[in-house]
């Protein structure tokens, strides 16, 4: 009743969105939190102050959320577990949920703050490489928007993913401290602590009851600390949570050796556990075995399962039922030694028996595969694994005996069929092959666009898809219209809106499409045109301040933004260039479309022919760029540090999006969704999820080249010769050659020898077998740019008929597919 009346005459002034109540609660977050006075505060305290006060105003919905998880054993809790969770800068994103930016801004102005000044200067938590991690957050933003219960689990690196600087052009990799100010999104949970056990040796020991039992004794025991981060959901009502893990010293000092005077003995297991979770490996796929990762893997593998077992055990269900308060959906292989901990946790630890506890493991977990190059599938050596986990080798062995058992019963006639099945790789080294651990303990196996799951069926794990037919399916991914568009891009989301209503932020699917019916109309082709050039003018100014390169934002954008790799043929798209600027030089007068030509992205520290491709665009650049033959009608730019935050610039800005892996490489991709929900028009392979985005668009609205998977296995089965490429297309041989010279390396012969002479000899990935039909459709697509109208009306129905990449729409089919959990 005193609540009550509260409210009435002066609202919570912990909750209050009014313009009035932000403003005082800035001001006074900006006081109690910062310790500053407003005449003395800096731009970071001003950031703290308005994320507290968002903050605040999420809590109620964040207890609501972990108490609704805790207290309701009636609906399954998903777990995503995910070694990356790229979920970007919070503070405009959880305004945008809230309902709350506009009189955010409207309170700070009154205060002389600008909104979007204070919204950039949030450092971004880079907790992962790319497509997977930025995966899973775009997933944790639609279970919260949809009302589903979830936790996404995973590891609060100290160090996230590198920054890049361009030196010379060239990449030089730079330490992110990205908690170098406190993160006030997290709550450090000193209640939810795990302690997890590394190494040393098994053996047999009778228990009280007369049952023998396998006993672990570790080398050594870390404490896994949770961190939790609130995802609140769009319109404010549900929120989940992040929870991520931090390695902690059990004892911070080993007191024995610190009496007996040995200082750095002493402290030596409290940095060896602290590095655990120190720093998160920059590789987006081909998998590295090193010792320290598979310790990262475990750490948050076992806290996580400790802590649902602790939740499970609270609602009071005995644990045989485990799998009905948890469905735990294996984000690729990085988590799946889940496997092995669980049957450990319910056998060795709680004493269940095998077959049970294999029964309640092999209905809770799921797995999601995002790979199609077989180098990037995980396997451990053997004598690695055994000496982090002792205890989980042989729990591998013991599944892996038992489900060969039941491959030879159920083929005799095939008995070279289990060595292909097997968890284990018998070639020397012998290896752990964590796909086929993570398939064989998985009720589902999904692949992350239509294409991508056949391949997985046919090639990738074809044997074991042929043994268990009815685990794997296709879930093709999506991301979220919130962050992707409603944030990112305020003029398209605004033109959006004035014609459709804004329903469209939390059901995307069903309404965007009403945007068809103005494809034509001036008006709305205006507004729209209207809408791309305020993003170009944003994404200019940031290449003019950070680049001092000069765009012309009546230009075609021409963007390709992603990890650098081979396989992603960011090469093709420079010879391109170079073949577009020789046509420029020898025709100065020609009838040209202007573009600029915009890369960005980074690659693996020791990647040497990405960083070589890196180089190449920057020294292009630098020729093209100063040429006065071209007249400013060819610029080239690549925009250092490529990350969710300049991506929510760049993407709104683009006209054309390069998605021009090489087909049957790229399992999905997800920034093809990205620059099409923002209006851009596709030139791509048939490759990942470009399939069915044109197939959504419709052919004509998306400009397609290069060869098809199945004739890419032909080409590659009949014998491919690159330089054969070279004979019919005197452009192409004249930019190899240009590359090989100098031209573009300030007279350096040798500098690019490595790419130009993979190119030739090897091309592992046909970029010289694509280079004529990528001309060619380049060239139609500049034709189609010239006229106004009908690229506008293109634009128009990319984004209108894209509905079906919402991540929502993703979460919705898993489950229902996938996890059996109940959905809108
Ligand atoms: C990273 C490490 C190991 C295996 C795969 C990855 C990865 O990032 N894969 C990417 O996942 C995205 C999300 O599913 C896909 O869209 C990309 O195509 C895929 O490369």
């Amino acid at each position: 009743m005193a609540a009550k009346r509260r409210t009435a005459a002066s609202p919570d002034p912990r909750t209050d969105c009014s313009r009035e109540g932000l403003r005082k609660a800035v001001l006074d977050n900006l006081f109690y939190a910062t310790g500053h006075a407003q005449e003395n505060a800096a731009r970071g305290d001003w950031y703290t102050a308005v994320a507290y006060t968002v903050r605040d105003r999420m809590l109620k919905a964040w207890v609501q959320g972990i108490e609704r998880i805790a207290a309701d054993g009636d609906v399954r809790c998903v777990a995503y577990l995910s070694a990356e969770f790229l979920i970007g800068p919070q503070l405009g994103a959880n305004m945008l949920a809230l309902g709350i930016t506009e009189p955010m801004r409207e309170a700070l102005a009154s205060l002389g703050q600008d909104l979007d000044a204070i919204v950039f200067h949030e450092p971004e938590p880079g907790l992962g490489n790319g497509g997977l991690g930025r995966l899973a957050a775009c997933f944790m933003d639609s279970l919260a928007t949809l009302g589903v219960p979830a936790i996404g689990y995973g590891i609060r690196y100290e160090f996230g993913m590198f920054r890049q600087a361009i030196e010379d052009g060239a990449q030089v990799e730079l330490a992110d401290k990205w908690l170098r100010r406190p993160f006030p999104w997290e709550l450090p949970r000193g209640g939810q602590q795990y302690e997890v056990r590394l190494g040393g040796k098994t053996h047999m020991e009778t228990a009280p009851d007369g049952t023998l039992r396998v006993q672990w004794t570790p080398a050594k025991t870390v404490t896994a600390c949770a961190h939790d981060i609130p995802v609140v959901g769009h319109g404010g009502t549900h929120c989940n949570l992040l929870r991520l893990w931090r390695a902690e010293a059990v004892e911070a000092f080993d007191f024995s050796t610190f009496n007996a005077g040995e200082y750095f003995s002493s402290v030596h297991d409290k940095i060896f556990s602290e590095t655990i979770t120190k720093v998160l490996y920059p590789n987006d796929d081909p998998y590295q075995g090193k010792q320290l990762r598979l310790g990262q893997q475990y750490l948050f593998v076992s806290a996580s399962l400790q802590d649902m077992l602790h939740i499970h055990h609270s609602l009071g269900k005995p644990l045989e039922t485990f799998h009905t308060t948890f469905a735990i959906q294996l984000n690729d292989t990085h988590p799946a030694v889940a496997v092995a901990e669980l049957m450990r946790l319910l056998v060795d630890v709680h004493g269940m028996d095998w077959d049970t506890a294999w029964s309640v493991t092999t209905q809770t977990f799921a797995y999601t595969n995002h790979t199609l190059l077989p180098e990037a599938l995980e396997k451990w050596p053997l004598p690695l694994f055994a000496e982090v986990l002792p205890r989980h080798l042989e729990i591998v062995y013991e599944i892996n005996r038992r489900f060969l058992e039941s491959v030879t019963a159920a083929h005799p006639e095939d008995p070279d069929l289990a060595r292909r099945l097997s968890l284990i790789d018998e070639t020397s080294p012998r290896f752990v092959r964590m796909a086929h651990l993570a398939t064989v303990g998985s009720k589902a196996v999904n692949g992350v666009a239509a294409l991508h799951s056949e391949l997985l069926k046919r090639d990738v794990l074809g044997d074991l898809a042929a043994f268990f037919p009815e685990k794997f399916t296709n879930v093709t991914n999506g991301v979220t219209p919130r962050r992707w568009l409603a944030l990112c891009n305020p003029a398209l989301a605004a033109c959006i809106s004035n014609r459709i209503g804004t329903r469209w932020q939390d059901h995307f699917e069903e309404e965007i499409i009403r945007l068809e019916e103005f494809a034509d109309d001036p008006d709305f082709q205006a507004q729209w045109q209207a809408a791309k050039l305020t993003n170009k003018q944003r994404l200019t100014h940031l290449a003019k301040t950070i680049l001092r390169v000069e765009l012309d934002p009546a230009a075609l954008f021409d963007v390709q933004v992603k990890r650098i790799h081979e396989y992603k043929r960011q090469h093709l798209n420079v010879l391109r260039v170079i073949a577009l600027y020789n046509r420029l030089r020898r025709n100065p007068g020609m009838d040209f479309v202007p573009r600029a030509v915009i890369f960005g992205g980074k690659a693996a520290p020791a990647y040497y022919l990405a960083k070589q491709i890196i180089l190449l665009v920057n020294r292009v650049a630098e020729v093209v760029n100063t040429d006065p033959a071209v007249a400013g009608r060819l610029r080239v730019a690549f925009v250092p540090n490529f990350n969710v935050r300049s991506g929510q610039v760049i993407y709104p800005a683009a006209d054309l999006s390069q998605q021009i892996s090489l087909a049957g490489k790229e399992a999905s991709g997800t920034g093809n969704m990205k620059f099409g929900i923002n209006g851009a028009v596709t030139i791509g392979t048939l490759d990942g999820a470009n399939v069915e985005m044109r197939a959504c668009v419709g052919e004509e609205n998306f400009f397609l080249f290069g060869l098809t998977t199945d004739e890419v296995q032909a080409v590659q089965r009949a014998g491919y010769s690159p330089a054969a490429h070279l004979e019919g297309n005197p452009e192409l041989a004249e930019a190899l050659d240009q590359i090989r010279s100098g031209v573009f390396s300030r007279g350096d012969a040798g500098c690019f020898r490595p790419l130009v002479d993979n190119l030739l000899h090897r091309d592992e990935y046909l970029v010289l077998a694509d280079f004529a039909s990528y001309m060619d459709c380049q060239d139609r697509a500049a034709r189609t740019y010239a006229d106004p109208a009908a690229w506008t009306r293109m634009s128009i129905l990319n984004v209108a008929r894209l509905g079906m990449f919402s991540s929502d729409r993703s979460i919705r089919e898993y489950c229902r597919n996938i996890w059996n959990v109940p959905v809108e």
